[in-house]
């Protein structure tokens, strides 16, 4: 995937694109749907399958205070969207002079002129330009004034009603439940992150453990999870048991907030080295403890939980795992 953080001198072997819009934070089953709707179109038209994206997100912007809330950091969005084969990613930046531009001088600017679209695949709750000012009806307005083509996804939810939302997916990580975020985005949630020198004291307690920051990482509830992990520089991901730890360790006076993974079956050394982190389910929360001996009892009963966990889990691990929804999908123009 070519990824362009521009909209001017764009390359004519990317321009005439169908192209998916939106944040896509999560690349949840349901952007999964529309970006699929813009690969077949794509594909049948025998032009570039693209995004239309923003980075940073949006909500960022607005409240620079937020606490972070990312499911999928941009770098990470980045490399799913690869993996699903699109050809070009416009990754726009979310500056001033993008997001004041009221809803029509987007279209015409940007959509048209800058990134010559053939055709425009939205949800149909879009809404874009200068506060929001715009939707499907001024997008569809745009596409027949400028002659682009434009479908639109109705809201779909999965077989039990669930809708496929980030904030959802959001809220279910905030609340412990990763089983029912995994549902939404049609794999396990996961962290990725470089492995930090830790204080070492794992190792004098039995339970040695690769310690990643959560970085841009939205925060999920802190406490203990079964989860599965694997080294991702160096080829195809392998997946390997786990139990984590995620919070401050109140029992050590730990200070920063810290995914601590301890390998269930013996690791190599894995300092220095990018670890992803899927969260497969939620076992207690953190707890501070009177002293070591404590805290590693109740260590090796997490393993014990993580074990079994582990061993009848069938949560998919890969985007691309489970196909999206089909949807319903209209084309408006
Ligand atoms: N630290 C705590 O203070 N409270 C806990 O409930 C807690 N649970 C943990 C569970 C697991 C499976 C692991 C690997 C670690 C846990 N820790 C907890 C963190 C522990 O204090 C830390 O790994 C060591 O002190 C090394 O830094
Ligand atoms: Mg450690």
């Amino acid at each position: 995937m070519r990824l362009l953080r521009h909209y001017t001198d764009v390359a004519d072997s990317v321009r005439g694109a169908v192209a998916a819009i939106g944040n896509f934070d999560g690349l949840h089953l349901g952007h999964q749907a529309v970006i699929g709707e813009a690969g077949r179109l794509a594909h049948a038209a025998g032009r570039p399958w693209g995004v239309v994206t923003f980075e940073p997100h949006p909500y960022a912007v607005f409240h620079p205070e937020a606490a972070p809330f990312r499911l999928t950091p941009f770098r990470i969005k980045a490399a799913l969207l690869d993996t699903l084969g699109l050809d070009v990613g416009f990754f726009l930046p979310f500056d001033e002079a993008l997001h004041t531009r009221p809803p029509e001088a987007f279209a015409d600017d940007i959509l048209v002129d800058g990134l010559g679209l053939a055709h425009v695949v939205v949800g149909e709750d879009f809404a874009f330009g200068h506060r929001r000012a715009g939707d499907v009806a001024t997008l569809a307005a745009a596409a027949r004034r400028h002659g682009f083509g434009l479908s639109v996804f109705s809201k779909i939810t999965d077989d039990a009603g669930l809708s496929y939302s980030s904030t959802k997916v959001r809220h279910f990580l905030a609340s412990g439940q990763p089983h029912l975020a995994a549902r939404l985005l049609g794999r396990a949630w996961n962290i990725e992150g470089r492995v930090e020198g830790g204080d070492r004291r794992g190792r004098t307690i039995g339970f040695p453990t690769a310690n990643i920051a959560l970085g841009d990482h939205l925060v999920p509830a802190h406490g203990v999870y079964a989860v599965r992990a694997a080294v991702v520089d160096e080829g195809p991901a392998r997946w390997i048991a786990g139990v984590a730890n995620l919070g401050r360790r109140p029992t050590v006076d730990g200070k920063s907030l810290l995914l601590e993974v301890h390998l269930l079956d013996g690791a190599p050394d894995l300092y220095g080295r990018h670890l992803r982190v899927a969260l497969i389910e939620f076992v207690r929360p953190e707890k501070k403890f009177d002293g070591l001996d404590a805290l590693r009892a109740q260590i090796a009963r997490d393993c014990e939980q993580a074990r079994r966990v582990l061993a009848s889990d069938q949560t998919p691990l890969a985007v691309g795992d489970r196909a999206p929804p089909p949807g319903a999908v209209e084309r408006i123009v």
